[in-house]
């Protein structure tokens, strides 16, 4: 494409009349003509999710449009990108979004008002892309979003597994796992690129040949796979930008055996050619701990192999040498999922395009960047070296000649301190040999970026204490954040139109620093008055979704408080359950006269657990049976409910978070790398019960600690305190709620043992008791404020106000300047 030249873009301009119309009308048209040519319905009759299937394809139509011209724009202006690589991307719906960031929401709705069908209910037809596990895939989720409303020339990387997150069934108290065949009724937020593929190959072994007078090693594979690209549009919000997540789904390699359909064994020829497809096929439902196994393996470098290939051949449409590619790419390892993309490149630049060693790990180091995600040692992930060799075997060599001369150049600064060389190395002996995919990442990249400041702190004083220590300037910090596109303006469009009201513009939906300007009315009555409403309004929402779900009528003036992600036992939702058994033992304790006096709360607990977590599947069912015990006590009532909502995801968080009041991040001090989900009850105007861990801390500086509900040990007491084990002393109050979960109160005695031995003095590794005396307090301090309907809402509305630094555009911001040197690049069309 040569545009460039005036009279070329001209003719471009001119074209721009060509672009698929915007008004009511024509997108009526449009979803009509879906519905009968794409849906195959007759336009005279069809439902709501027929209506959704065609409206989405209309949707998609203008998606891949400014999708091309982003593309187009884009290779005539060349300029430095940045490819970011992740395993693991949780979308949720893209129908809402899509539409607010095309500017053409309401559009739409009188559209398809016109036709008889609610914008609201036609969206809900749409279900989840969970291709991920929490927080890190959320995460990448937002900063797709930030990136292409930004205007950064980006593309995201990944894997189109065919089953997504396991569904969450509850069957008598119970999680069960369903799978999620999410690509059931198709996807019309993917564009299938059947030209756009490569081989990838695995196995086989490592042969030296002659080559210029010397020796060169090559892989002869044993088995290739064909990557297919999948592309997922992202578009910016007030811009014309739209770039593309890239998503791999393997299919049988047409190179592979051959002869065998020859041998006359053709079915079983055929059915090894599907298994193939396996490696696609099921995301690794464990968002913490990596056990090395062989198919995950498999997908890291099908995903890595796939995305280098594309990458580099993106470069070689411009470039016939490798001298500018740290000045064209920048690559960012999302966790060490994606690490082995390392050791391929240095193998595509030295077998393949013949550099030498030192040139190509030059290269190698100027264009990785690598943010982990991890506060512990132990969750950091290992590769067995038997099976990367078996595997990858060419791989394994070249992180072993990495390994060779990091520690050559280590001994010759730090000496024969053999205890820290091993430590450092990339390889790990011991009873299973392992690589080290961390202490690679570090070796090679030329940052690396914690979560929030306090992780910062962790990595150069705990875990990465030694790297730190070597090279102090690599380590930094970008403070996590969301996307107010996603977790205001779609979740939230009441708040929406208020804030846009009260700030007298909608630009802060672009530039979320604006929203600061809330605090200027923080103490408005009238502003009072209307926040009340909206929040009242998502109230009874979320109370009408508790009640079509689990029967449960829940008391809209009381006070929801909300604790929905992951169960983990760091995480401490068991101290959140104990706390509510001691709320539910006071009001039986009280004069009934008392119990006037007592703040109602509906207690909302949502979030999946690995499937082969038991503690955290016991903190599932604990929930459940002392939700039925209080339910449906008489002498409770209206004070005190507890629901579990099942099936936790991003479309219910969308649900939830606007409707509640008060939100919990309770994990011990030390254990929460960064925390997301508290981001967006902060930006919905949610108080927060919370520790000092993770991003907490800087949301309290720029809160001020009296607008949240702080309490627990502090990051340093934390080893203080579990030394103490034993000695350590515990309030009585809770010694009574445990013993009541033990001798069988809520019955499933047996079942919850493990669970209440977990918390025993000495053996109470997440210092739930410790900190319950503490978080007790911190309840009734919220108690104490929710009376004050006054404070309470300026509270609120100094939340929101706050939020402005925790949005994943100011995180994009940081990234793009001081760690990638990428600039805007906006599509003028
Ligand atoms: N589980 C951290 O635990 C953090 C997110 C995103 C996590 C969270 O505290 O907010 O990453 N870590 O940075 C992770 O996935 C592999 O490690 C998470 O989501």
């Amino acid at each position: 494409v040569g545009l460039g030249s005036g009279a070329k873009t001209e003719r471009m301009l001119g074209l721009m009349d060509r672009f698929l119309k915007n008004d009511p009308a024509s997108l009526q048209k449009d979803i009509l003509d879906h519905v009968e040519y794409t849906v195959a319905r007759s336009r005279f009759s069809f439902d709501d999710f027929e209506a959704y299937q065609a409206l989405a394809h209309s949707v998609r139509d203008r998606l891949i449009e400014r999708c091309h011209d982003t593309q187009i724009y884009l290779k005539m202006k060349d300029p430095k990108r940045i490819y970011f690589l992740s395993l693991e991307y949780l979308m949720g719906r893209s129908l809402s979004n899509s539409v607010i960031n095309l500017g053409v929401r309401d559009q739409y709705a009188e559209a398809l008002s016109q036709l008889g069908f609610e914008f609201e209910v036609v969206a809900e037809q749409e279900g989840d892309a969970a291709l991920g596990n929490g927080g890190l895939a959320r995460l990448s989720a937002c900063q797709m979003d930030s990136l292409a409303t930004l205007d950064y020339p980006a593309w995201g990387y990944g894997l189109r597994y065919q089953y997504g997150l396991f569904r969450q069934v509850i069957l008598d108290g119970y999680q069960h796992e369903q799978p999620d065949y999410w690509l059931n009724f198709g996807n019309p937020w993917e564009i299938e690129r059947i030209h756009v593929t490569y081989p990838v190959k695995f196995y086989g072994t490592v042969e030296e040949v002659d080559f210029n007078g010397g020796k060169q090693k090559v892989w002869v594979p044993g088995e290739t796979v064909e990557a297919v690209a999948y592309d997922n549009p992202i578009p910016g919000y007030g811009t014309r930008n739209t770039i593309t997540l890239r998503l791999w789904a393997a299919k049988p390699s047409d190179q592979n055996n051959m002869e065998s359909y020859n041998t006359g064994d053709y079915i079983n020829a055929v059915v090894d050619r599907q298994r193939a497809e396996t490696i696609s096929s099921v995301l690794y439902p464990d968002d913490r701990s990596y056990q090395g196994k062989e198919l995950r393996l498999k997908q890291q470098y099908f995903f890595v192999s796939a995305s280098l290939q594309d990458i580099i051949r993106r470069y070689k449409d411009t470039h016939n040498n490798f001298d500018d590619f740290p000045d064209k790419v920048a690559l960012q390892l999302n966790d060490t999922q994606p690490s082995l993309v390392i050791a391929e490149l240095m193998r595509v630049l030295v077998d393949e395009e013949n550099l030498v060693w030192s040139k190509a790990w030059d290269i190698v180091c100027k264009v990785f960047s690598f943010t982990t995600h991890t506060v512990s040692r132990d969750n950091l992930e290992k590769v067995p070296v038997d099976l990367l060799g078996s595997l990858l075997p060419r791989h394994l060599q070249i992180i072993y000649d990495i390994n060779f001369k990091f520690i050559d150049d280590l001994k010759k600064k730090i000496g024969t301190d053999y205890d820290r060389l091993s430590r450092m190395s990339v390889v790990e002996e011991g009873a299973v040999k392992s690589i080290r995919m961390a202490n690679l990442s570090i070796v090679c990249a030329h940052t690396v970026n914690g979560v929030s400041r306090v992780h910062w702190e962790l990595l150069k004083t705990r875990i990465f204490k030694d790297f730190y220590e070597l090279w102090p300037h690599k380590f930094h910090y970008k403070t996590n954040g969301v996307t107010q596109r996603r977790w205001i303006v779609v979740s939230n469009p009441n708040l929406c139109s208020l804030i846009s009201k009260w700030l007298g513009t909608e630009a802060w939906i672009r530039e979320v620093d604006l929203l600061a300007g809330l605090r200027e009315h923080a103490a408005d009555a009238e502003l009072y008055r209307e926040w009340k409403t909206v929040r009242m309004v998502n109230k009874m929402r979320l109370a009408e979704y508790i009640e079509a779900m689990s029967g449960i009528k829940v008391n809209v003036n009381a006070m929801f408080d909300v604790q929905i992600k992951r169960i983990h036992e760091y995480k401490r939702q068991f101290l959140n359950i104990l706390g509510i058994i001691h709320r539910y033992d006071c009001i039986k304790n009280m004069e009934k006269n008392d119990r006037r006096k007592v703040v109602p709360r509906v207690c909302i607990i949502g979030g999946k657990a690995a499937p082969g977590y038991e503690i955290a599947k016991k903190v599932i069912k604990l929930c459940h049976a002392v939700a039925s015990k209080i339910n449906n006590d008489p002498d409770v009532g209206d004070l005190l409910k507890l629901v579990f909502i099942p099936d936790y995801n991003v479309s219910v968080a969308e649900l939830v978070i606007p409707g509640a009041d008060l939100s919990q991040h309770i994990s011990t001090a030390g254990h929460e790398a960064s925390g997301t989900g508290i981001m967006k009850f902060l930006m919905n105007g949610c108080l927060l019960l919370a520790t000092a861990d993770g991003s907490t801390v800087e949301i309290m500086e720029e809160l001020g600690a009296e607008n949240m509900f702080l309490f627990g040990a502090k990051l340093h007491e934390v080893p203080v305190l579990r030394e103490k084990g034993q000695n350590l002393k515990v309030p009585l109050q809770f010694a009574r709620v445990v013993r009541m979960v033990r001798d069988g109160y809520f019955g499933f005695q047996e079942h919850f043992k493990s669970l209440c031995d977990s918390v025993e003095s000495g053996n109470d590794f997440y210092l739930v008791g410790y900190d319950f005396e503490s978080y007790l307090e911190a309840q009734a301090a919220a108690d104490k404020a929710f009376v004050d309907e006054e404070k309470w809402c300026r509270m609120s509305i100094l939340s929101t106000a706050g939020s402005a630094r925790f949005s994943s555009d100011r995180t994009m911001e940081e990234y793009a300047e001081k760690t990638w040197g990428i600039k805007p690049c906006r599509c003028p069309f």
